[in-house]
């Protein structure tokens, strides 16, 4: 058996022995895979599980490396404090924001950077689409720039897009395939992979960190699809008086309390369905519950799903599994 062979998709070693294991593959001259090859194939999502101690591994190894780090995030959900990421890395990193396609056109980067370097601090931050090639050849310029050494990799929260990005500079800035593995299934990349573009540049590829106070980890797989959207978010705006609720699709329900006619307009993927009922309804009561006070300009953030901007102070209510992470910040947008 030909040893340490690994998935072009994934990363993961090959083997031929047990279809149940991951990496399995009934020919090692095949270059994916059996997982690889569904879902490349056929769009299938067939999840394995990672553990976290993993992830710190790699990030250990990047530390001691030195190479300049992108940090791929997915603008819809920025996290809390993206500062944590250099309690583990102290490399230089660009932040990079990716899916800028899924927020409004007319919403403007300038503002979303201003925000974010206000409150965070790293070398460089860029915002992109690796979906529509937006800003592609500035992050491409930006890499060229800060590089130490040819390598540059690649880390971030499982779904930020890490593997779309690489595949996008490998049709833009080399004549290889892209032969990454994508999917909207949490947990694709499985290992490091090095992926040498040109001369001047290789990119490694990484699994990413699962946060398992994202959303996406507390529903079914049929909203995979659905929280990975492609569609640019149509907000939905709701004028909302005290004792009217939003019910979200079948997983969160926000009353409002007390305080004057407010406006929520929300920022998710169309696929999720909204309601507005009166708050003496009892749909989805039955969900862990919490109390907010909302000051003028806040965003309540449901971490995974996306966020709600709500203009004026008032005290709402929430109903929603308690393992998904929620806060609220001032105004994004
Ligand atoms: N709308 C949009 N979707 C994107 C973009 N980039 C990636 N995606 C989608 O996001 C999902 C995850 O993409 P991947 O490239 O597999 O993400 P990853 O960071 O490599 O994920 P892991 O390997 O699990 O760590 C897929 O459904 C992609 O199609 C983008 O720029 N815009
Ligand atoms: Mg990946």
């Amino acid at each position: 058996m030909k040893k340490n062979k690994k998935c072009l998709g994934c990363g993961v070693v090959l083997q031929n022995e047990n279809i149940l294991n991951i990496g399995y593959t009934p020919n090692l001259d095949n270059p994916y895979c059996m997982r690889c090859f569904k879902v490349k194939n056929y769009g299938e999502t067939n999840q394995v599980a990672t553990d976290k101690e993993e992830y710190l591994k790699i990030l250990k190894s990047i530390n001691k490396e030195k190479f300049l780090v992108l940090y791929v995030v997915d603008i819809l959900n920025i996290r809390e404090n993206l500062d944590d990421i250099k309690k583990y890395l102290t490399n230089d990193i660009i932040l990079v924001l990716n899916k800028r396609d899924i927020l409004p056109k007319s919403v403007r980067d300038e503002k979303i950077l201003k925000y974010i370097m206000e409150l965070f601090t790293f070398k460089d931050y860029i915002i992109v689409s690796s979906l529509t090639n937006y800003n592609m050849d500035l992050l491409y310029k930006k890499i060229l720039r800060y590089k130490k050494g040819n390598s540059v990799y690649l880390v971030g929260e499982t779904n930020a897009g890490k593997s779309s990005l690489i595949n996008k500079m490998i049709n833009n800035y080399s004549n290889l395939e892209p032969t990454l593995t994508i999917s909207n299934m949490p947990e694709t990349t499985l290992n490091k992979i090095k992926i040498e573009l040109n001369n001047k540049l290789t990119l490694i590829d990484t699994p990413g960190l699962i946060d398992s106070y994202n959303i996406i980890h507390h529903l079914n797989s049929k909203y995979y699809k659905i929280l990975n959207t492609k569609q640019e978010i149509k907000p939905k705006t709701y004028q909302i008086s005290a004792n009217q609720s939003l019910l979200i699709g079948s997983f969160l329900r926000i009353d409002y309390i007390e305080g004057d006619r407010n406006s929520f307009t929300l920022y998710i993927p169309n696929g999720i369905k909204v309601k507005k009922v009166n708050s003496r309804r009892e749909t989805l009561k039955e969900l862990f519950y919490q109390e907010y006070d909302i000051r003028f300009h806040e965003d309540l953030v449901i971490y995974g799903l996306g966020f709600i901007k709500i203009v004026i102070s008032g005290k709402i209510g929430l109903y929603l599994d308690k393992d998904v992470k929620r806060f609220i910040r001032k105004n994004l947008i």
